[in-house]
């Protein structure tokens, strides 16, 4: 059975004019390692840690169209979207299974009431765009076009050197100056954009996408702004070509402060993806990269301590060099982006291949069986197969594409010898011919009983872009619901973001570095130090249980002990 909605009767639970409270608590496992008679041994404790969660219920501020396709009549929808078109279970009723909408957890943003605007450095306007990406029906595009071709994008950032050199005729719309004056201009675009009408947003896809609603910090601006566009929060998505990765380089982009001195002098090695993202963060407004390149560029580098008290990167000397040396984790917009406690997401949706393979290497794994070589194929003709046929472009996608089993594969070494890992190979080709119509080809090779074999192939045709559109307003509505969540441990836990708590106060939101995203990017962003989940069924989980908890709802367990 399907209910439309619901609402929690607890004592834990109290819905307020403005807010969701509840009181939670969190069943978790506490491990230590001791010397017990002389052996050391794991001894894992149960613990209960209680959690007060508060949703504000304050829904910060698109129609119905139908179409003729060579089948049928078809309705708009929003298939693939996780919060829109997928549901929870809620309980049973007399013997039946009771679901509601995945929405219907938590006050969520509409999607029909997202108001759009965007950067690109090509000025087409969306109607042209739309037919030049033979993406929607001919009676579709006929019926949107006069709501699209009055659209035409705010000049965006270009610099060649970060995308394929085949994108250069279409740079015909860009910012000029300096990188600063670049960033400036982003930062009153947010601001001033005058925001194009109320459209259809299921006819929007493959743009640079950028915003809506709410940031309510406040900025007179702001104000402006808001009554040209009857929005009041913002959420930035960067769906434009993937970069090249952008080197980590000490002293320029590994502290906040080294980050925004090299802003300053305009040093080539900033991006045009981590410009818009420090606009955002500057403005408190969550940004959200949807593609592959290391726009927040973190990573580990090599320090060695002169004192006992200050951790000096190798680039200020070497004199001490023979000191201690150490591994720390440097990413100037991450430390930019905690500082202002500003959210940040990413990396590249996860739209078709990969969470095929988040599952079934998760399924393989899982039932002890042990994945010894995976190989990826794709070949695709629209413009991000263009721009991906570069060696350079093409790297960062590889590289998203890759790690996305590390966690299956770690978690169990009866299967892996420490370190080992299945030969994974991933291949993108451009065939323009078959356009938008991605074909991705995948052979997971498996070693089973008694050394047998199992190989799998699968086979998948489909449209690129209508897999990305719903993963990118999942994206927009989720950072935009979790910057209206706080929450507050009776004893918060340790580990790496204990400090970011003890910054926050009592209720503080979620760590800025937003890992509740995870299940829609292919190489979730993590806090740093934080394990990275890949597995698709633990994302969703994950999800889904916090927004539970947020209502007073136990974990989902699937152990339907009543019935057993
Ligand atoms: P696209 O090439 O059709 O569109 C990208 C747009 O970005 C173009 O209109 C281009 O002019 C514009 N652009 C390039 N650099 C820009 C800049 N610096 N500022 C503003 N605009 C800029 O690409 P598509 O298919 O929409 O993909 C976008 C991104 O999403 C790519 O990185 C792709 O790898 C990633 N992605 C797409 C998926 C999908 O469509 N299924 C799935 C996963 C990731
Ligand atoms: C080539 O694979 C084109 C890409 O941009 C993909 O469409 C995109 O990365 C989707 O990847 P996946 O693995 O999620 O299907």
């Amino acid at each position: 059975m399907f209910i439309d909605n619901f609402k929690v009767e607890s004592p834990n639970v109290k819905y307020t004019e403005t807010e969701i409270q509840s009181v939670y608590n969190y069943e978790t496992t506490e491990l230590v390692h001791e010397n017990r008679n002389g052996t050391y041994q794991w001894i894992v404790k149960p613990k209960s840690v209680k959690y007060e969660f508060k949703t504000s219920t304050h829904i910060p501020k698109l129609g119905g169209i139908s179409w003729a396709t060579k089948d049928k009549i078809q309705q708009a929808n929003y298939f693939g979207s996780l919060t829109q078109a997928s549901a929870i279970r809620v309980g049973s009723f007399q013997g039946e299974e009771i679901y509601a909408p995945f929405k219907s957890l938590l006050p969520m943003v509409n999607p029909d009431d997202i108001v759009f605007g965007g950067w690109d450095i090509s000025n087409m306007n969306l109607a042209d765009a739309m037919a030049r990406a033979k993406v929607f029906d001919i009676d579709l595009q006929k019926q949107l076009r006069p709501y699209m071709e009055s659209m035409v994008p705010l000049p965006g950032i270009y610099d060649p050197d970060f995308i394929a050199a085949n994108q250069e005729d279409r740079a015909n719309n860009v910012i000029k100056g300096t990188k600063k004056e670049q960033v400036q201009q982003i930062i009153k675009d947010i601001k001033y954009v005058p925001l194009q009408s109320t459209i259809y947003m299921r006819a929007l896809f493959l743009w640079l996408f950028y915003v809506t609603y709410s940031a309510s910090n406040c900025l007179h601006e702001l104000r402006e702004f808001k009554e040209a566009t009857k929005v009041d929060k913002v959420v930035v998505l960067w769906t434009a070509n993937t970069e090249r990765y952008s080197n980590l380089v000490v002293g320029l982009n590994d502290t906040m402060e080294n980050l925004l001195a090299s802003l300053d002098r305009n040093e080539a090695e900033i991006s045009p993806s981590t410009l818009y993202a420090i606009a955002c963060v500057m403005e408190n407004v969550p940004f959200i990269n949807g593609s592959p390149q290391n726009t927040f560029v973190p990573g580990w580098m090599l320090a060695f301590f002169v004192t006992p008290h200050y951790v000096h990167t190798l680039s200020f000397s070497c004199i001490d060099a023979t000191l201690l040396t150490w591994l720390v984790f440097s990413s100037g917009l991450i430390d930019l982006a905690i500082k202002r406690n500003s959210l940040i997401g990413g990396d590249d949706f996860k739209s078709g291949q990969t969470k095929m393979k988040s599952v079934l290497v998760d399924f393989l794994v899982g039932a002890g069986i042990k994945p010894t070589s995976i190989v990826s194929y794709n070949h695709l003709g629209n413009n991000d197969g263009m721009n991906l046929s570069a060696p350079q472009t093409f790297r960062s996608k590889e590289i998203s594409k890759s790690n996305v089993v590390d966690d299956m594969v770690n978690s169990n070494a009866i299967l892996y010898e420490p370190g080992e890992h299945p030969d994974h190979v991933v291949v993108i080709k451009y065939v323009p011919y078959v356009g938008d119509s991605k074909r991705a080809m995948d052979e997971y090779t498996s070693e089973i009983f008694m050394g047998g074999k199992s190989t799998i192939v699968l086979h998948n045709t489909c449209e690129d872009s209508l897999l990305a559109a719903p993963i990118i307003l999942d994206l927009v509505l989720l950072a935009e619901l979790s910057t209206r969540i706080q929450f507050k441990a009776e004893n918060e836990p340790s580990g790496i973001t204990k400090l970011w708590w003890l910054l926050q106060g009592k209720f503080h939101t979620f760590h800025p570095v937003a890992t509740i995203l995870s299940y829609l990017t292919k190489a979730p962003l993590v806090p740093p130090g934080t394990p990275v989940v890949n597995a698709l069924s633990k994302q969703r989980a994950m999800l889904e249980n916090i927004l539970r908890a947020c209502v007073g709802l136990a974990p989902e367990n699937n152990m339907i002990l009543e019935y057993k």
